[in-house]
């Protein structure tokens, strides 16, 4: 589809910036706040890069105001960060602190001052350890109930100021690396405890969009996605079906459960033959059918490309053997098809035809079109991007940051976006990943997406001082003409 004239942006498009509370914040210990999966992690020697902490991060618990007001100068229009339920409940499930309760008030009344629309997500990954100890954490259906009650505290306190709510932050991204690879919390490679704990979270996103429905029934929520568009390598028909898979294996697993409410007929035949599909009860399948989110939160970096797995053509030749028989722990991937080592669906590849950032991500803003399409033409939710954005390692030239590249990164994937809007997709806004530099999780400081510069490293918290980038200049100016020139 060629457009020789793009449509407007929505007039009251949310152009904004996201955050994560525990890449941010800081005070990690501070007026009561418990201690979080991630600050265990953190401080575990080995896990992150150079042993990099949240503990001080940016220090936005300390630079509120501050961050806030930077954000007003830029004209944004919507914010969207993350509640540390380690704040508000510093055990996980027992009494609530009014400290934690009272810095996101400040934040949220800040936002409202300099009409900001908050966007308040509930989940960013940083589990309270004592929920972790006491319940094993997301296999336990334990940490559902705690859940609704952290979530009924917010709902209440904030339901008049908010209208824009996340439950969970890339539910597929989390769950893979703490179950699946190992490289976050609870660092475990067990597939078969990864569907139990993800269909844990899937009831529990149920039950928070049920209660949210209850108590907040102006506001609108949703779940953030992390979500790429499968691209098979070839056309050869073995490629394509392996792209069918693995578009299966890598996106309808979770967003069929939440615009659906029901798990993927082939995907979950594949992992009950494997034994390793979830204990699903009926009063669940209730649950999943009940709960309907209004929005579908997308977070966009890059898709994939897929070929079809070896494993599967030798399985093939050896007459159709059948993979239920074997043990699925004994299918270990070789390096490149370690994508989905339980059921040899396909073989992750390299696209010949992208370029990739420093840290090796893919570069395709088409397929931000592409991803804004499928998804809309599936489920037909509105769709909020909640993160897009280029990590990479500026360099402060005379007190200013120069980032050609952010602009460039930020300009296309706009212009798809902008695309995709003509094509017909409903969008309610746009939030780049992120509005100040913060902590990549694994990454260290120094991969930095921000349109402000913290000036602090991996070596040590320096000044703390906030540089407005030349992105900044530039992200406002779009935002003043609400994207007609992009
Ligand atoms: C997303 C997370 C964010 C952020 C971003 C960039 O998956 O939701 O919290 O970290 O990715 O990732 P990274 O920091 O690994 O570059």
């Amino acid at each position: 589809m060629y457009h020789q004239q793009l449509d407007d942006f929505p007039e009251n498009f949310l152009w904004g910036a996201a955050s994560a509370a525990y890449q941010i914040e800081g005070a990690y210990q501070e007026d009561g706040k418990g201690i979080s999966i991630w600050d265990t992690y953190a401080h575990t020697p080995g896990n992150t890069y150079q042993g990099t902490t949240g503990d001080v991060a940016i220090d936005h618990y300390h630079h509120l105001e501050e961050d806030v007001a930077l954000m007003a100068k830029m004209g944004l229009k919507a914010y969207r960060f993350s509640v540390a339920w380690s704040r508000i409940i510093p055990d996980g499930e027992g009494t609530v602190n009014e400290a934690g309760l009272d810095f996101y008030r400040r934040l949220i009344h800040e936002l409202r001052k300099n009409k900001i629309e908050p966007v308040l997500t509930l989940y960013h990954w940083d589990l309270p350890q004592a929920l972790q100890d006491k319940y094993a954490g997301w296999e336990s259906r334990q940490t559902i109930v705690a859940f609704k009650k952290y979530c009924e505290v917010l709902f209440k306190a904030f339901k008049d100021d908010v209208k824009y709510w996340v439950t969970f932050n890339e539910q597929n991204v989390f769950t893979s690396m703490g179950y699946r690879w190992g490289t976050h919390p609870p660092k475990l490679k067990n597939i078969k405890k990864m569907y139990e704990a993800n269909h844990i979270i899937n009831l529990a996103n149920a039950e928070a969009i049920n209660l949210f429905h209850e108590l907040v029934p102006k506001g609108l929520i949703g779940p953030s996605f992390g979500y790429g568009p499968v691209y098979p390598l070839t056309g050869d028909p073995q490629d394509v079906l392996a792209s069918v898979n693995a578009d299966d294996f890598n996106n309808n697993w979770w967003l069929d459960v939440y615009c659906r409410g029901e798990y993927p007929y082939f995907m979950l035949k594949q992992l009950q033959k494997a034994k390793i599909a979830p204990n699903i009860t009926e009063a669940d399948r209730k649950l999943l059918k009940s709960a309907k989110p209004d929005f579908l939160g997308i977070n966009y970096y890059h898709g994939g490309t897929v070929q079809t797995n070896r494993l599967e053509k030798q399985a093939e030749t050896a007459n159709q053997k059948d993979f239920s028989a074997t043990d699925p722990y004994l299918m270990q991937p070789e390096a490149d098809q370690a994508q989905s080592p339980e059921i040899p669906m396909f073989n992750s590849v390299s696209s010949p035809y992208l370029a990739k950032t420093e840290w090796g991500w893919e570069i395709d803003p088409i397929g931000f079109r592409i991803a804004l399409r499928q998804v809309y033409e599936k489920y037909r939710l509105p769709i909020f991007v909640t993160e897009n954005g280029l990590g990479a390692m500026d360099k402060l030239e005379d007190g200013q940051i120069h980032d050609s590249y952010r602009i460039k990164y930020l300009q296309e994937h706009l212009l798809a976006m902008k695309e995709a809007i003509t094509d017909g997709v409903e969008m309610i806004g746009y939030c780049a990943w992120s509005f100040t530099d913060l902590l990549s999780w694994l990454n260290g400081y120094r991969k930095r997406y921000g349109f402000v510069y913290i000036d602090r490293d991996d070596n040590g918290e320096r000044t703390q001082q906030r540089i407005p980038k030349d992105s900044f200049k530039w992200y406002q100016k779009i935002i003043a003409e609400n994207g007609k020139q992009i």
